[in-house]
């Protein structure tokens, strides 16, 4: 199995949608040998109701890992058929269930080191029965597990990996699990899918992973349109068996997945509309895939466009016009700011799932060119700016810059446009390469390829724009580059898994520029001195290091003409820490931090209501936080009065589902944070 599928897959083990027909593979009649235990006296009287839901509950939620018969797949997943492991206690079954687990087990004498993320959107009822289900099937006869049960392990003291350290697993925090494994849109109604065999291999559950995503955010491949049933086939064959072709996706799929919706020549020629563009919010709307733009001045949602699976970020091109939004199933669309009524003018496919774009920034390129990393196939694509036409593909697949091994499948993270050269710095996650892409002449390309650190993510620039930060994430590492130079200028080491989006610049009163990020995995919030000129002992060094509300921090946001320091903490563990910010006075860092009840002030209801991913406004003095709910729950923007720290608007609106990213025109544009 391919590495880059089986990190999409592994991050949604447990958790995919129904499949039909399990009497016909499952090795015996549940019912039947329940009944026959039950009368028995071997068991508790368990309904044929709870077997029958705890039936469905596994198919939707565990089947396509743990397989219909129960028996795993060996090397991948643990069987839970005859499971030692499963019968030796009951209270642990139930809290793998809730709180997840990443590997190594031993089950049955064999070991397994895959991750399952936690089933916490489960009911107590239906952990229950699923267990039950489990428990009672495949000639397990290993009692019953009562809904009671369920709810005194989740109410019952959190485990150790609730404060940030997993307790089946040390090192791996409850953040990076959600990080890894938030909700995504599985389709309850996935009922018919095929069984797919090869010969020689094992059986595999039908196509559900691949066409009902997974909740680590794996697109629902099949059950979008994305893919065929054909395609759908041949990628389950290649995620669980040996494929006989790997299913790139080049320039052939590119082009026919390429559509202009109003060409170039039909667009306008000057801006149709009465909206200060420079002030509208480009808004994820992750789990309806579509992006909401909002008028930054009326707070008025202008318009929401369909767009990929999950938006993961949209970019600006130079000008301020066109938006460019990818979704994580690599669908690239383009949103023309000038038209009467925004909207989407061209479309595209990159690969099968990506994370970033970004257009060309250098003088004389403006809006030339747009460029968008895959994290399957592992590629970077070169477009047309304004059509998206694809113009060339780069394959990453390379050697590792420690032990210079071949690595076929590394993805790619952040890239940002060079202001220094016609470049673009892209980040190559497994292999720690970053690579400075000309795009001069790209049909004689050049690529400079610069040895940072494995586990590149995100990034952004210092305050000049000639240095580019980022994070080597689970190397606990800051690399700099120097996009004058075209070199790598520093590793600098921080603590567990920096997070800092594109970070945030500010002037600190004592160490002078810096550049900040915070953590993943820890309080921590690190401050980089960035000014080698006339802070030279700083110079690339960790400066500051102040403690926030706690880990699973995702993003710190400034502004130039800002003194506040936001950092949010979505995925931590704590709902009151999750579900506020904490802003720090620029001039009087040492005095600590004060706490927004962002989601309070949002008053949505229940849910968890993650706030995530401060933004500012173009003026630099409001800043817009997402409150981040379920996708059946109520969401909200909250804006804040930068100065006071008061709140001064909540956005409300039954359209607004699962809004996360926020994207200023202006500040994109500009890189401005
Ligand atoms: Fe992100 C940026 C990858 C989960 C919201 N995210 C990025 C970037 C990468 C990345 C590589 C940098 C892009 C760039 O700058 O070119 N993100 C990933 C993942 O692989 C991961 C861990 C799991 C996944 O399946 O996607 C992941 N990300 C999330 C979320 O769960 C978040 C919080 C909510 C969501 O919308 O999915 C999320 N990621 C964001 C946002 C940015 C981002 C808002 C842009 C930050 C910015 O200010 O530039």
């Amino acid at each position: 199995m391919r590495w880059a599928l089986r990190v999409a897959v592994a991050g949604g083990l447990l958790a995919v949608a129904g499949v039909t027909g399990l009497g016909a593979v499952a090795a015996e009649d549940p019912l039947a040998v329940h009944r026959a235990e039950a009368s028995a006296g071997k068991l508790e009287p368990v309904s044929a109701v709870r077997l029958e839901a705890g039936r469905k509950t596994f198919e939707a939620a565990c089947m396509a890992c743990h397989q219909a018969n129960g028996q795993g797949l060996p090397g991948a997943f643990p069987p839970l058929a005859s499971s030692d492991y499963l019968k030796a206690d009951k209270n642990r079954a139930i809290r793998l269930v809730i709180n997840g687990l990443q590997g190594p087990v031993v089950v049955n004498g064999a070991k397994f080191s895959s991750v399952m993320p936690p089933m916490s959107q489960l009911t107590d009822a239906e952990i229950a029965n699923a267990l039950t289900y489990v428990m009672n099937s495949w000639g397990n006869s290993f009692g019953n597990v009562a809904t009671a049960e369920v709810t005194a392990v989740r109410a019952g003291p959190k485990p150790k990996q609730e404060a940030g350290s997993a307790t089946e697993h040390p090192g791996t925090t409850v953040a990076e699990l959600k990080y890894g494994g938030a909700p995504s849109p599985v389709g309850a109604a996935a009922q018919q899918i095929e069984m797919v065999t090869s010969a020689g291999a094992p059986d595999m559950t039908r196509k559900v992973f691949i066409s009902y995503g997974s909740p680590a955010g794996m697109p629902n491949w099949g059950s979008s349109g994305d893919l065929t049933p054909e395609e759908v086939d041949i990628m389950a064959r290649y995620v669980q068996h040996v494929p006989p072709t790997p299913p790139e996706f080049g320039m052939k799929e590119m082009r026919a997945a390429w559509k202009v919706f109003v060409p170039v020549a039909e667009r306008p020629t000057r801006k149709m509309n009465d909206f200060n563009i420079d002030n509208i919010f480009v808004v994820t709307l992750r789990d309806s895939g579509e992006v909401a733009l909002i008028d930054g001045d009326t707070k008025r949602i202008i318009s929401i466009l369909k767009t990929g699976y999950a938006v993961h970020i949209s970019r600006l091109s130079h000008s301020g016009r066109y938006v460019y939004t990818v979704g994580r199933d690599a669908r690239l669309d383009l949103i023309d700011l000038w038209m009467e009524m925004p909207g989407i003018v061209a479309e595209t496919k990159v690969g099968l799932e990506a994370r970033s774009v970004e257009t060309s920034k250098y003088g004389g390129f403006e809006d030339r060119y747009a460029i968008a990393g895959s994290y399957w196939p592992p590629q970077y694509v070169i477009m047309d700016g304004q059509s998206l036409e694809p113009l060339k593909i780069m394959s990453t697949r390379g050697m590792t810059v420690d032990t210079q091994e071949f690595h076929p499948e590394p993805r790619v993270a952040a890239i940002v446009a060079s202001h220094e050269h016609p470049e673009w710095i892209v980040n190559v996650k497994e292999t720690g390469q970053i690579l400075l892409v000309n795009y001069e002449d790209i049909d004689n390309i050049k690529v400079t390829q610069i040895g940072a650190a494995r586990f590149l993510h995100d990034g952004g620039w210092d305050s000049t724009k000639r240095y580019y930060l980022t994070a080597a994430n689970q190397s606990n590492k800051v690399v700099v580059i120097d996009s004058r130079t075209q070199k790598l200028t520093a590793l600098i080491d921080v603590d567990k898994i920096p997070h800092p989006g594109r970070g945030a610049n500010i002037n600190d009163p004592k160490f002078g520029p810096v550049w900040v990020t915070s953590a993943l995995g820890n309080e921590k919030i690190t401050f980089i001195g960035t000014d080698p000129h006339d802070h030279p002992e700083q110079a690339w060094k960790v400066v500051r290091v102040l403690n926030g509300q706690g880990g699973g921090s995702l993003f710190v946001k400034t502004h130039p003409k800002s003194s506040s320091l936001y950092v949010d903490t979505p995925l931590n563990p704590d709902a009151k820490i999750s579900q506020s910010v904490a802003v720090f006075d620029v001039n009087n860092l040492e005095a600590g931090y004060k706490v927004l009840p962002i989601a309070e002030w949002a008053d949505v209801g229940e849910g968890p209501k993650r706030v995530v991913h401060p933004e500012y406004n173009m003026a630099g003095d409001e800043v817009w936080f997402s409150v981040w709910n379920g996708k059946e729950q109520k969401s909200a923007i909250v804006v804040v009065d930068d100065r006071t720290h008061a709140l001064k608007a909540v956005i409300k609106d039954p359209r607004l589902i699962t809004p996360t990213g926020k994207f200023n025109v202006y500040n994109t544009t500009h890189d401005i944070y």
